[in-house]
């Protein structure tokens, strides 16, 4: 199973979106025309990503709202999306402890995890740089026993969005 988690409002149903929208082969409806709305995820929202021709991935986002329960739904995890929300320097605070909890997680020991830097779009005074200083990702990669990728993207746009379905492929 391949999960999405993340703070509130982070962007993952967005995330799931578009890359839906975005699915091989290309849709004929171009990033920029739609925009979806999104509400908060109560429970479990299941998302089916075409990422050729002949493979298609599930991936089950589990809402913000639902974060002291994450980890009932470990067990058969192979891989994890943990987006956060770069925008918002108060989340991201907070945001790294959930993924302490994660990398450490003893069922988690084997998944491949993707720590996707989300609304990169938003103009704000805080750089990537000192986001990734925040969640103290160099030290969290050094002491962590998966393989831990980071990719930068925008829901919004669509940038960056093609290193999370290269990254997916992984598990077909
Ligand atoms: N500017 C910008 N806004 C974004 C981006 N991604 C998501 N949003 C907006 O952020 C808000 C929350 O997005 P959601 O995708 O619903 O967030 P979520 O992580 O699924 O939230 P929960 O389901 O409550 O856990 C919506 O208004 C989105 O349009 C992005 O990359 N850029
Ligand atoms: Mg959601």
């Amino acid at each position: 199973m391949i999960l999405c988690v993340g703070p509130k409002g982070c962007g993952k149903t967005l995330l799931l979106k578009r890359l839906q929208l975005e699915s091989f082969p290309k849709n004929e409806i171009t990033s920029e025309e739609v925009i979806p709305t999104t509400v908060p995820t109560v429970g479990i929202n299941i998302t089916t990503i075409k990422l050729s021709r002949k493979v298609d991935t599930t991936i089950h986002e589990l809402g913000g709202a639902m974060a002291p329960i994450w980890p009932c739904h470990f067990s058969q995890c192979r891989g994890l999306m943990f987006v956060i929300d770069t925008s918002n320097l108060m989340q991201i605070s907070a945001a790294c402890i959930q993924l302490y909890e994660i990398v450490t997680h003893e069922s988690l020991q084997t998944a491949q995890i993707l720590i996707i830097l989300n609304k990169i779009d938003v103009p704000v005074t805080t750089s990537i740089i000192e986001v990734k200083d925040v969640l103290r990702l160099e030290q969290l990669k050094q002491h962590a026993k998966q393989s831990i990728e980071t990719v930068e993207v925008s829901a919004f746009s669509g940038d960056g969005v093609e290193n999370i379905r290269k990254w997916l492929l992984q598990f077909q």
